[in-house]
């Protein structure tokens, strides 16, 4: 039995982690003009922008800002990734409507309305990738996300949204809405190794496959990397608390630009502070209405029986899977194999910023410590309260 679209809207609107559908994408709806020779056909000779990266140890992750890029054909690409396993190649985080806007039926073939959201490939961002392509581990800070995998193996490792502190968060490399993870997932060191094995939150972990949609809550940290060659296309759904998490980020930008710098992936320099104060001045009156409209609501003894997924996997066996805990062995055991599974030989240093190198550190951590999560709390807070 299929979840009707409402109930699969409610589960991602309600439901607090990441939670796994089947069958839900498939032959015969709008998702099959992707499946993979027709998604080729439709891509045609459009000029991709694949960002590279290196199939072998550095001491930093692999910044997105380190990498150079290559623009190239999906076909250029697929002979490409097949012949050279040193590099990987990655089509990431990108607008689908930035790309393919002369391609409606790529924009109609990304269908969420079976999940209950009148959204399209025009909302969407793609993400093709080869083996070894990935995302360091970072926070979303606003909305919420899902994904559907449409070839290939991509790995998720996830980690509950109060994880920060222990994952070593960081604003440097400084991007707009994404707080990163100091770690190196890729190519952990003997050391990071060590330090997660102290990590005392729950990790999830799951291997998405051809046709399998992901849902990841609010603020869910996450690293993912392709398994093999691998498409994927997400949706960033939006909540009402996101006028909150565009104010912090606001407050952020605001901070970032006036720092001398800062490894970023825009130029800071350009930033328009006049918009930026617009868009605080929003959101916190946003903000102030969406409290004053909680605090309204009579106190009614309605009784409203929350969504328990547990339930909803037995009721939808097959179609709702609950991602279960990663024990710590296990964990281990994956950091683990990435640890050792390239030669130390190898080993090179991404880290090709020039401004921040290993000489001022200190200077590099009073810049992200003047913008870590807790002090813009205390701003944004302080603001709401005025
Ligand atoms: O697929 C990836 O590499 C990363 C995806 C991601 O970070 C996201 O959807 O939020």
């Amino acid at each position: 039995m299929t979840p009707s679209r409402d109930l699969l809207k409610q589960i991602i609107l309600e439901i607090n982690e990441p939670v796994l559908f089947n069958e839900i994408i498939n032959h015969d709806n709008n998702w099959n003009k992707l499946e993979l020779n027709n998604f080729i056909k439709l891509l045609g000779d459009n000029k991709l922008p694949f960002r590279v990266g290196k199939n072998k140890a550095t001491i930093e992750p692999q910044w997105d800002i380190n990498c150079h890029v290559q623009s190239m054909t999906i076909n250029e690409f697929m002979e490409i990734s097949d012949d050279n396993n040193e590099d990987w190649f990655y089509f990431d985080y990108k607008y689908m409507h930035e790309w393919f806007n002369e391609k409606p039926e790529i924009l109609e073939a990304v269908d969420w309305k079976l999940f209950g959201f009148e959204k399209s490939g025009k909302d969407s961002t793609l993400w093709i990738g080869s083996k070894g392509a990935h995302t360091n581990c970072h926070q979303d800070t606003y909305g919420c996300n899902l994904i559907a995998q449409l070839h290939g193996r991509k790995e998720w490792l996830l980690f509950p949204p109060d994880s920060g502190a222990q994952l070593k968060q960081t604003r440097i490399p400084y991007e707009e809405s994404t707080i990163y993870s100091k770690y190196n997932f890729f190519s952990p060191t003997k050391s990071d190794r060590e330090a997660f094995e102290r990590v005392n939150k729950a990790a999830k972990y799951i291997v998405l496959k051809q046709g399998q949609v992901l849902f990841v809550p609010k603020g869910w940290w996450h690293y993912v990397e392709s398994l093999d060659f691998s498409i994927s296309v997400n949706v960033w759904l939006p909540l009402e608390s996101d006028n909150e998490g565009r104010l912090r980020e606001a407050v952020t930008k605001f901070l970032m630009s006036k720092m001398d710098n800062v490894p970023a992936a825009e130029d800071l320099r350009s930033v328009d502070l006049k918009n930026l104060s617009v868009l605080m001045q929003h959101c916190v009156d946003e903000c102030k209405k969406l409290r004053e409209k909680n605090d309204e609501i009579p106190k009614k003894k309605v009784k409203i029986t929350p969504l328990v997924l547990s339930d909803l996997v037995n009721e939808y066996p097959g179609v709702i899977t609950a991602i279960g805990d990663l024990n710590k062995e296990e964990l281990s055991r994956i950091i683990s194999f990435k640890n050792s599974r390239f030669k130390r030989e190898y080993k090179i240093n991404l880290d090709v910023d020039k401004s921040f190198n290993d000489d001022n550190d200190i200077l590099k951590t009073v810049v992200d410590r003047f913008c870590s999560p807790d002090i813009i709390d205390v701003i944004v807070n302080s603001l709401l309260n005025d």
